[in-house]
């Protein structure tokens, strides 16, 4: 099966250095080979981290309370562009970030080729302690990694081209269509949002009532056997036991097999047409070494896992 791979060394999305070296520390582990040598798969791609420095203007002010704006914008247009090309050739994306503002170009690229190649519709399946879906102005800290929901469904939009207007109709996704697994810290704007669109979402509460079995049944119910998935993956998803490298831990999460599970499940459903694994900052832990390469490792893991490994 084909593979296209886009590695994004970038974290303008959000203020703490070091996620933008993610994408080599897991292709250092071994990640590629492991894809190629052992899951089987044909890369694509120019196997080159991307650091977008040609696109980072050098003045860069706030606007309607982002930091960064042209950057993450100019730069998740161009993660467009590159996901795109791989997806409307109907291969599978694996994106390595980078901070999870990168997905705006990732999903923005597969639900624009995946309405070209096949008149479909995307779902979006999120994996995280956060439900990155403030607005400008419902957000307190002004990253745009707690944005990038936002503003793919077009709750959050913006008329100029150059702060996230470049993004059409044909990039967004219906909020009817998006999950969420793992959640556990969330705004207070953020729960009114998902409150008013009806989004459909499995906090830490329901994977603890149900069971993460029960929670993938009810997940995929809701979007439907059929229909084309992306899975954004953010790393803080898993409890800090096993990702403590991020830049917002949150206690009380996912076990790395439960994240695994939640891979698996949708591997298994055959309709998966995109995976980003997000948010590994190997410069961050209590103990670094040991903890950074604990969160590679779980980060290759959950890769693995979407990709299909170990199911028989
Ligand atoms: C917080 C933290 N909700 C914000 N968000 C994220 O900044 O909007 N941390 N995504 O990973
Ligand atoms: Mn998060
Ligand atoms: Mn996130
Ligand atoms: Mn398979």
């Amino acid at each position: 099966e084909d593979l296209g791979v886009v590695a994004v060394g970038f974290s303008g999305g959000q203020c703490k250095p070091g996620v933008d070296a993610a994408p080599s520390a897991l292709i250092e582990s071994g990640l590629l080979t492991q894809l190629r040598d052992e899951l089987g798969y044909k890369l694509h791609g120019d196997e080159q981290v991307h650091l977008y420095t040609d696109l980072v203007p050098k003045e860069d002010p706030d606007y309607r309370g982002m930091k960064n704006p042209l950057a993450v914008s100019a730069v998740t247009r161009r993660i467009a562009d590159q996901v795109y090309e791989h997806s409307v050739k109907g291969r599978m994306t694996l994106t390595l970030g980078g901070d999870h503002s990168i997905a705006i170009g990732t999903i923005g690229g597969t639900a624009k080729a995946t309405r070209e190649r096949l008149g479909r519709e995307i779902a979006v399946i999120w994996v995280d302690a956060h439900s990155d879906i403030n607005t400008p102005e419902s957000s307190d800290s002004g990253n745009v990694h707690g944005m990038p929901v936002a503003f793919l469904t077009g709750i959050a939009k913006d008329e100029r081209e150059e702060y996230f207007g470049w993004l059409r109709p044909e990039n967004q996704i219906s909020v009817s269509k998006l999950v969420y697994i793992g959640l556990r810290d969330i705004d207070i704007g953020e729960k009114r949002i998902l409150r008013e669109n009806k989004i459909k979402a499995f906090s830490m509460f329901d994977v603890d009532k149900h069971g993460i079995g029960r929670v993938m049944e009810m997940a995929l119910a809701h979007i439907g056997n059929d229909t084309p998935i992306h899975l954004s993956f953010d790393v803080d998803a898993l409890d800090p036991m096993w990702a403590p490298s991020t830049g917002t831990p949150v206690r009380g999460g996912l076990t790395l097999r439960e994240g695994d599970f939640i891979c698996e499940s949708v591997h298994e459903t055959g309709n998966l047409i995109a995976v980003d694994l997000v948010e590994v900052n190997p410069s961050l832990a209590p103990e670094i070494d040991q903890g950074a390469h604990e969160t590679v490792r779980a980060g290759c893991s959950i890769v693995r896992c979407a990709l299909g490994e170990s199911l028989l």
